[in-house]
């Protein structure tokens, strides 16, 4: 059985280990002057390592790390004028170079934030037994990879690691935080996906859906007062987003995964031997494999933001 995170998360000195997600960590830095995590600050790193089918593969995919974190800067500054964002500084250890983000620890909104311009995966499944998603009616006829009329909002419940988010009503958002941090969230989260897409769809990506987190900086007040409603963690990469080729959507079909499709083609083929039914562990992948997923990857970031990757 595959573990779900490393066994040791890698030490990183001046920093204290925080939390181990399924591809990334999380460290504060330690004051100088008294060795203790500082409260104020956090570094996300993001790892090589790449999941599947709910697995964390046992092969890494290079540079991953690095391309993902520069995709999310770049994108952070796009949407800039929408949303301030978390990010602070990019001058980080020499061993995380690239793949860190210094940032502004946040009191997190805990909804997780789902928007989407496209029908698939969970949103198809509750929108053919209800004919909406989270409470938000949908037009009928829809079918697997529709796009809808405008990105709508489907927020979520965050589980524990392990268990599965549930979806939430807007309303259920709204006990939850509040009608004014609800609709916010709302409105930015739509707002993000529209002003990607808006972005992507020129540069042959579509967004089909993602997640976005937010939290609140007490130290920085908005205009009504209150605390500053802040883009946080990483913002529509591969990881947060469905990526889809826009020169093979096709709706009415499972759409073909603009950087997963060769993993997962493989692991599904005879040859890999995996059965996914099992429950085993999905195998190593070929070194084939690995580097066409790893052009991929590159081949977004330099399409979406017009720079060459290295
Ligand atoms: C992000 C995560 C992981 C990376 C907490 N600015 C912030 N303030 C407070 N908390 C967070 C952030 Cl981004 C926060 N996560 C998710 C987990 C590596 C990001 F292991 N959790």
């Amino acid at each position: 059985m595959t573990s779900v995170v490393p066994a040791l998360p890698p030490a990183l000195p001046g920093f204290a280990h925080v939390y181990s997600g399924k591809v990334r960590e999380l460290y504060a830095p330690l004051d100088p002057v008294t060795s203790r995590p500082r409260e104020d600050q956090l570094l996300l790193v993001a790892s090589d390592r790449i999941s599947a089918f709910d697995f964390i593969l046992d092969s890494e995919i290079p540079d991953k790390g690095r391309v993902l974190t520069q995709l999310s800067l770049w994108w952070f500054e796009q949407l800039a004028d929408l949303v301030p964002n978390h990010v602070l500084s990019t001058d980080v250890p020499d061993a995380v170079v690239g793949r860190a983000v210094l940032v502004k620890r946040l009191e997190m909104v805990p909804v997780e934030c789902i928007g989407r311009a496209y029908l698939t995966g969970s949103g198809l499944a509750e929108y053919r037994a209800t004919s909406s998603v989270c409470g938000v009616a949908l037009p009928p006829g829809l079918e697997d990879g529709s796009k809808l009329p405008a990105p709508i909002f489907t927020p979520t419940t965050k589980a524990p690691v392990g268990e599965h988010d549930q979806p939430m009503t807007f309303g259920e958002v709204e006990t939850a935080i509040g009608q004014d941090l609800a609709m916010r969230v709302r409105d930015l989260t739509t707002a993000i996906l529209g002003r990607g897409n808006a972005i992507a769809a020129e540069r042959g990506i579509l967004l089909a859906d993602t997640k976005v987190e937010f939290g609140l900086d007490h130290s920085s007040r908005e205009h009504d007062g209150g605390s500053a409603i802040v883009l946080a963690d990483e913002v529509l990469t591969p990881d947060s987003s469905r990526f889809w080729p826009a020169s093979q959507w096709q709706p009415g079909r499972a759409q073909s995964s603009y950087d997963k499709q060769f993993v997962r083609d493989w692991l599904t083929s005879p040859g890999s031997g995996w059965d996914r039914a099992s429950g085993e562990a999905p195998p190593a992948l070929p070194a084939d494999v690995v580097e066409r997923t790893r052009a991929k990857y590159v081949e977004a970031f330099e399409a979406l933001t017009g720079r060459r990757f290295d």
